[in-house]
C-alpha cells in the first residue's frame, strides 16, 4: 500500500516537523514534558526512576528522528545491506551509550543537575537488556555499535525474549536463579504492530502438478503463530547513522479458528493456544557453549529465522530486481549455527514459493550466507533429531535431504569410492535416531566460514571441519579475530582514562581509529601522565571496593592487587584452577611466620559469572569459591593479605565497573578450548595485565603487546590430546604436592562439608582430568608468584600497562567489522556528511 503523503500536503508536514533538542534548555524542556505528559507526573512526584524514564524518552525521540533519516537514506541508496542474525544480543544499558554516541552527555548532565538530579544516579536506574548468555551475545552487541559507527547499512535480527538471562542470587554460597522480567518499562523499543509475519509449524507436504506440468510441493495444515516486530534504534558514535535491531515477539495468530473456539464456548483452549504461541519468545535458553536439543528451542530458531527472511525478501522484492541479484543486495551473517535453518528457508522460498529451479536457487543461497563458528567443543555443536524436524518442519527436512544428496554426489565425484568420507561429511549422522548436523549444513550453505581468533580458525580447519577443507578448498575458510567497541569499553566504562588518553593523543580520534592509541608510546616516561594514570586506576579500584562492600559486606583494601576472573562458569574456563590456586596461597600464607607474611603482596581475588542452571559442576565451583571466601575473609592471621569475593549477577553494567578496576585478569582456559575470549581485550584496554594460557585471542594479544607484558603459562593446544590420552590410558597423571595439599585441606572440612566439593576433586584426580588442571597447576602457581614480584615494582608495572594499551588498536570491533565487510559481505559504508561532531564529552 502506498503510504506517502501527496506532494501538495508535504509543505505542511515539513513546516511542522519537530527537530531534535539542540541545547540544554531544549533537553530540559523535553524531560519536563515527558514527566508531565508521558509519565503523568509532576515536580512534586518525580523520583530518580521517573527522571530516568523522561531522560531516556527524550533521547529516544532524538534517536528515532535519526533512525528515520537513516532508513530513508538507505532505502533511497538501494545499496547492499547486511543482516546479522543472532539469537543473542547482550546490550546492557542504552542511555549512557546513546548520550555519548550522539555527543550530548555533558549537556544532559548539566540539564539534569538543573532539574535536581545527578546523571550517574539517573543512568543507574536502567535495567540491563540482557538478551544473551556471554561472549557470543556481547559480540553481537559490539558489532551493532561498530556497524552504525562505520555507517554500514545493517540490520540485526533477534528474538524479543520476555525473560532475558536469569538474575543470579547467591544464597548461603549457592547460586539461585530468579527470572529477569525486563519489559516492565522499556523506552528503547518501538512496537511495530503493523509489521507482522505468520509463521507455520507442523502440518504435512502435498505434491501437486502446476500448469506447466512441474511438480510443486505444498506445505499445508499445522498451526500458525504470529511474529510481531519490535525495533530498537542503534546509534553510531558521532555519525548520522542510526541502524535498526529488529526483535520478533510471538503471539497467537487470531485466525477464524480461535474465534470459532471462543464462540463455541471453548474459552479455555483458546486462551491456552494464545499462551502456547507466546511461549515461543518467552525465555532465552541460559546455556553458554552447550546444546540441549529442546523442541521449544528449535521452534524459537525457526520462528525467528522465518520472520526475518520474510522481512528481508519483502524488502528485496520492492526493488523489482531479478532474483539472481539477491546476493548483490543482501548479505546474511549466521551468528553460530542457531540460524542455520535460514539456509533451508531461503531455498524453500525460492523453489516452492517463487518457482526458481533448484540450482539457480541454491546458487543464490550460497552466495548470500556467511557462517561464523564460535566453538570447537563437541557438546556445543548443534544437532537436531530427524524425527523432530520431520514433525515440526516436514518440508524443510525434505530440502535438507536434497541439499545433502547433491552435496554427497559432488563429494563422490571428487573422491570416488571414499565411503568413510561420505559418512563423515554427511549432514545426516547415522545415529539412533538420525541427527542433522547443523554446522555441516551451515558450511555447505555458505560461501564463507570463519572462526573468531587465529588459533581457533586454524583448529576448525584441522579438526572438526578438516574434511570440508579437503572438499571445498582452504579459501572457503577464513579468520576474523573478534573485537570490542572502544566506545562502551573505554569511553563509557572508564571516562577518566578516556579523557587522559584524549589529552595525550590529540583528541578523541582513538575512539574511531583505535590504532591512534600507539601515540601513547611517546608518553611512557612522562611523569605527570604516569601519575594520573595510576590515580585513575586507584580511583576505579576504590569505586569497585565500595561496590564490593555494598554487595557482599567484605571490606577490601584498594591498594591490594585486584585479581579478577569474571565470565560464565565453565570447567573449560577453569575457575576451579583459580580457586585451587587461592587455597594454595592461603595455605602458603598460613604456613609463614607472621613477620615474613607481612612482606607478601596483598591480593583480592574477585570472581563473577553465572552457571547454567543445569550445570551441576559449575554450581559446585561457585559454592567452593563462596565457602573459601567465608573462611579466608574472616581469618585474623590473614587480614588484608587475601580476600576472596564472589560478585553476584555478573552482567554488562557490572562489567563496566569491574573491568576498569582490575590489575590482573585471568583468561586461563585449557589450551584450544576458548575460541577467542573478548573480555581479555577489555581488561587490557583498561590498563590491566593478563594471566593466561596460549588460547584464543590471548595469543594475538601477546603478539600485539609483546610477551614481556603478559603472564603466559601452561601447556599448548597441540599437547592437549596426548596429555588427555596419557591421563586415561596410561594413568600417567600425577597431582603435584601443592595441588594435593589443596585437596587435603578441602577434604579435611576447612571449607565446609567435604562431600559438597567431592565432584570437583574427583574430576581431576580420578576421572581423567579432562581440562588438564593437574598438568597446568604448577606453572600457574609459579606464574602467580611472578605476578606478585612484578607488582611490587609499581613503576615497571605501570610501564607495562601503558605499553599494552598503546598496542591494543587491533582489537577494536571496527577493525573486525571492516574485515567482515570486505572479505565476506562485500558492502560499503553509506557516506553522508557528518551533521554533527563526534561526541567529545565525558
Ligand atoms: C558463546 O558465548 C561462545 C561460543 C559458543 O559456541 C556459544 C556461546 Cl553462547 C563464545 C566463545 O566461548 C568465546 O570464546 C568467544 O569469544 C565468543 O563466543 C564470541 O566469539
Amino acid at each position: 500500500v502506498e503510504a506517502s503523503i501527496p506532494e501538495p500536503q508535504r509543505e505542511a508536514w515539513l513546516k511542522h516537523q519537530v527537530g531534535a533538542f539542540k541545547d540544554k534548555d531544549g533537553f530540559e524542556r523535553e524531560v519536563v514534558r515527558h514527566v508531565e505528559t508521558t509519565l503523568a507526573r509532576s515536580l512534586f512526584n518525580c523520583d530518580e526512576s521517573a527522571a530516568y524514564a523522561a531522560c531516556a524518552l527524550a533521547f529516544r525521540d532524538r534517536l528515532i528522528l535519526e533512525w528515520n533519516r537513516t532508513q530513508q537514506r538507505q532505502t533511497f541508496a538501494d545499496s547492499k545491506r547486511v543482516y546479522y542474525l543472532s539469537l543473542e544480543f547482550l546490550m546492557g544499558r542504552a542511555l549512557d551509550n546513546a548520550m555519548l554516541n550522539v555527543g550530548q552527555k555533558d549537556l544532559a548532565k548539566a540539564g539534569l543537575a538543573e532539574l535536581g538530579f545527578r546523571i550517574e544516579d539517573v543512568i543507574q536506574q536502567e535495567h540491563d537488556a540482557a538478551l544473551g548468555n556471554g561472549g557470543l551475545g556481547r559480540l553481537a552487541a559490539c558489532f551493532l555499535d561498530s556497524l552504525a559507527s562505520l555507517n554500514l547499512p545493517a540490520w540485526g535480527y533477534g528474538l524479543r525474549y520476555r525473560y532475558g538471562i536469569f538474575k543470579q542470587e547467591i544464597i548461603d554460597g549457592y547460586q539461585v536463579e530468579v527470572p529477569d522480567y525486563w519489559l516492565d518499562f522499556n523506552p528503547w523499543e518501538f512496537p511495530r504492530h503493523d509489521v507482522t509475519v505468520d509463521i507455520q509449524f507442523y502440518g504435512s507436504v502435498r505434491k501437486s502438478t502446476d500448469d506447466s506440468g512441474k511438480t510443486v510441493c505444498n506445505w499445508e495444515g499445522g498451526e500458525t503463530v504470529k511474529a510481531v516486530a519490535y525495533d530498537v534504534p542503534i546509534p553510531g558514535y558521532g555519525t548520522p547513522t542510526t541502524n535498526n535491531l529488529r526483535l520478533w515477539s510471538s503471539k497467537a495468530a487470531s485466525g477464524e479458528f480461535d474465534f470459532q473456539k471462543f464462540n463455541s464456548g471453548d474459552y479455555e483452549s483458546s486462551v491456552a493456544d494464545q499462551q502456547r504461541a507466546e511461549t515461543i519468545s518467552a525465555v532465552l535458553y541460559p546455556n553458554d557453549n552447550l546444546d540441549r536439543g529442546k523442541e521449544l528451542r528449535l521452534k524459537q530458531q525457526y520462528f525467528w529465522v522465518a520472520a526475518s527472511l520474510y522481512d528481508i525478501v519483502r524488502r528485496f522484492k520492492k526493488s523489482k530486481r531479478p532474483w539472481k541479484e539477491f546476493p548483490e543486495q543482501v548479505a546474511i551473517q549466521l551468528n553460530d549455527t542457531h540460524p542455520t535453518l535460514a539456509i533451508v528457508e531461503l531455498q524453500r522460498i525460492l523453489i516452492d514459493l517463487e518457482g526458481l529451479e533448484w540450482d539457480e536457487a541454491w546458487n543464490i543461497v550460497v552466495n548470500t550466507f556467511g557462517y561464523t563458528n564460535h566453538t570447537v567443543l563437541p557438546e556445543a555443536l548443534e544437532k537436531w533429531s530427524v524425527p523432530l524436524i520431520q514433525h515440526l518442519l516436514p518440508r524443510h527436512l525434505q530440502i535438507i535431504y536434497e541439499i545433502n544428496l547433491y552435496f554427497l554426489q559432488s563429494v563422490e565425484t571428487k573422491f570416488p569410492g571414499d565411503r568413510d568420507l561420505l559418512r563423515d561429511v554427511s549432514i545426516i549422522e547415522e545415529a539412533q535416531p538420525k541427527m542433522v548436523r547443523m554446522a555441516f549444513l551451515a558450511i555447505i550453505g555458505s560461501h564463507k566460514v570463519n572462526g573468531v581468533a587465529e588459533l581457533h580458525s586454524d583448529l576448525i580447519k584441522t579438526t572438526i571441519f578438516k574434511d570440508f577443507v579437503k572438499i571445498f578448498g582452504p579459501d572457503k575458510f577464513t579468520n576474523v579475530t573478534n573485537g570490542i567497541t572502544p566506545r562502551r569499553w573505554l569511553h563509557q566504562a572508564n571516562p577518566r582514562l578516556s579523557e587522559l588518553i584524549a589529552s595525550k593523543t590529540g583528541g578523541h580520534g582513538f575512539l574511531t581509529d583505535l590504532t591512534e592509541l600507539n601515540r601513547l608510546e611517546n608518553c611512557i616516561h612522562d611523569k605527570k601522565f604516569r601519575k594520573e594514570w595510576a590515580e585513575i586506576k586507584y580511583a576505579n579500584k576504590v569505586r569497585l571496593a565500595k561496590h564490593i562492600k555494598a554487595a557482599t559486606g567484605v571490606t577490601v583494601n584498594p591498594s591490594a592487587l585486584f585479581d579478577v576472573q569474571v565470565k560464565r562458569i565453565h570447567e573449560y574456563k577453569r575457575q576451579q584452577m583459580n580457586i585451587f590456586g587461592v587455597i594454595h596461597r592461603y595455605l602458603t600464607l598460613k604456613a609463614m611466620a607472621p613477620e615474613q607474611r607481612q612482606k607478601e603482596m596483598p591480593r583480592v581475588s574477585i570472581f563473577g559469572g553465572k552457571a547454567a542452571p543445569g550445570y551441576w559442576m559449575a554450581k559446585q565451583i561457585i559454592h567452593l569459591i563462596n565457602s573459601v571466601g567465608a573462611v579466608v575473609n574472616n581469618d585474623k592471621d590473614i587480614g588484608d593479605l587475601l580476600k576472596v569475593v564472589f560478585l553476584e549477577d555478573y552482567n554488562v553494567s557490572k562489567a563496566e565497573i569491574i573491568i576498569p578496576a582490575s590489575d590482573l585478569s585471568e583468561h586461563i582456559s585449557t589450551a584450544g578450548t576458548e575460541a577467542s575470549g573478548t573480555s581479555n581485550m577489555k581488561f587490557v584496554l583498561n590498563g590491566g595485565l593478563i594471566i593466561g594460557t596460549c588460547d584464543g585471542a590471548n595469543i594475538e594479544i601477546t603478539r600485539e603487546i609483546g610477551g614481556q607484558n603478559i603472564f603466559l603459562f601452561g601447556h599448548l593446544a597441540e599437547e592437549v590430546e596426548d596429555l588427555r590420552h596419557a591421563h586415561v590410558y596410561e594413568k600417567q597423571h600425577s597431582v603435584d604436592s601443592g595441588l594435593k595439599a589443596v585437596f587435603e585441606e578441602i577434604e579435611k572440612g576447612t571449607f565446609g562439608t567435604p562431600q559438597d566439593f567431592a565432584g570437583m576433586i574427583s574430576a581431576v584426580r580420578d576421572h581423567g582430568d579432562f581440562y588438564l588442571v593437574s598438568d597446568d597447576f604448577q606453572s600457574y602457581i609459579v606464574t602467580q608468584n611472578l605476578v606478585d614480584q612484578e607488582y611490587l615494582n609499581q613503576e615497571e608495572w605501570i610501564t607495562k600497562c601503558i605499553k599494552s594499551v598503546a598496542r591494543m588498536g587491533f582489537f577494536s570491533s571496527d577493525r573486525c567489522i571492516n574485515e567482515y565487510a570486505e572479505e565476506i559481505w562485500n558492502i560499503e559504508p553509506l557516506k553522508v556528511e557528518a551533521n554533527r561532531p563526534a561526541g567529545q564529552t565525558s
